[in-house]
């Protein structure tokens, strides 16, 4: 028999779309173009995300979880045994299974912006996991987020796998950090993975796999404009790029226009020159040291930091 997932405001199915329009109409016009990276995440894109994570050039996902199943047991003693979890971006919710099996909290919480994706990993954990009380939340963590009743008690886990923390600007970090403080109580802690700095063919590796799966993850958001939005948009017309920018610590993604084209979205025109760009994602590197002073701005207090042997990725423990 199924088992079932508590979904908490579902009432805003329609409110992703409604910004894609305002967010993409604003970049467009904007010099140079850019787009947001939280648009990526529709069902293909959450798919093709999911692909990403298994391309061999890709190491952050195997790495993180390589480092949560070795420091898992330290983990649940740290936040203890009874702590609630609550997963932002959840995603696949693959990693959250070895913190799960180690800590067995009573309940846990997947917050996600993609709801049909969230839908099913959840129901895949409430299927797999009897004994834990499954709830699902639909949300954009950019945006101030307020737990529901239950999981602002006594030592929640906050767990944000993934470096996603590295898609916000270093401000826009902080800001985030901030905001997840203020929701936390005291002594609530928060699992965070931390992309590191490295070599820059690693990195570039990462981010142009062989396979063209990165490729089509970045055309898939014009993919997802001309579907949902009003646009002759083909991105048969552009192609993917994507490079470290060390002075800034970032991967930079984008999409470029070879020759020179217009598109129409609605009833406005935008014109691209030949070669120019749509900015379409940062991925922020950190050292450990840099990423724990950034938290520390916040007002989290570093517990315990734990990497790979050849440094490529980080986890570290908070604590508000
Ligand atoms: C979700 N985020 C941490 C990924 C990253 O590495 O910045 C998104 C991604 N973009 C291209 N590949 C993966």
């Amino acid at each position: 028999m199924p088992h079932t997932v508590h979904f908490h405001d579902e009432q805003h199915p329609t409110l992703p779309c409604a910004s894609l329009r305002q967010t993409t109409l604003d970049g467009f016009a904007t010099d140079p173009k850019w787009a947001s990276p939280k648009f990526f995440y529709d069902r293909r894109g959450s798919e093709l995300f999911e692909q990403i994570c298994q391309q061999p050039e890709y190491y952050p996902t195997r790495t993180e979880e390589a480092i949560l199943a070795s420091a898992a047991h330290t983990i649940a003693e740290i936040a203890g045994h009874q702590a609630n979890l609550v997963e932002l971006g959840s995603g696949a919710s693959r990693k959250v299974r070895l913190l799960l099996e180690a800590m067995h909290p009573a309940s846990y919480l997947g917050i996600d912006i993609s709801q049909d994706f969230l839908r099913d990993s959840t129901a895949r954990l409430a299927d797999d996991y009897p004994w834990l009380d499954v709830h699902a939340a639909c949300a954009d963590f950019s945006q101030p987020l307020h737990l529901p009743e239950g999981f602002d008690g006594a030592h929640p886990l906050a767990f944000f796998p993934g470096s996603s923390i590295g898609n916000f600007t270093p401000t826009e970090a902080a800001a985030f950090l901030s905001n997840l403080h203020e929701l936390l109580p005291k002594h609530g802690g928060l699992l965070i993975g931390v992309d590191l700095v490295k070599d820059r063919q690693v990195l570039e590796a990462a981010y142009n796999d062989e396979a063209g799966v990165t490729a089509a993850f970045n055309l898939n958001l014009l993919e997802r404009i001309r579907r949902e939005l009003d646009s002759d948009i083909d991105p048969k017309r552009f192609v993917h790029h994507a490079f470290f920018n060390e002075r800034e610590s970032r991967i930079e993604m984008h999409l470029i226009s070879p020759q020179a084209q217009q598109v129409r979205i609605e009833s406005q025109r935008f014109s691209f020159a030949a070669g120019e760009s749509l900015h379409t994602e940062n991925s922020y590197k950190y050292t450990t040291a840099s990423f724990c002073d950034l938290a520390g701005t916040a007002g989290f207090r570093s517990v315990a930091c734990w990497t790979d042997p050849q440094r490529l990725f980080s986890v570290h423990y908070l604590e508000r």
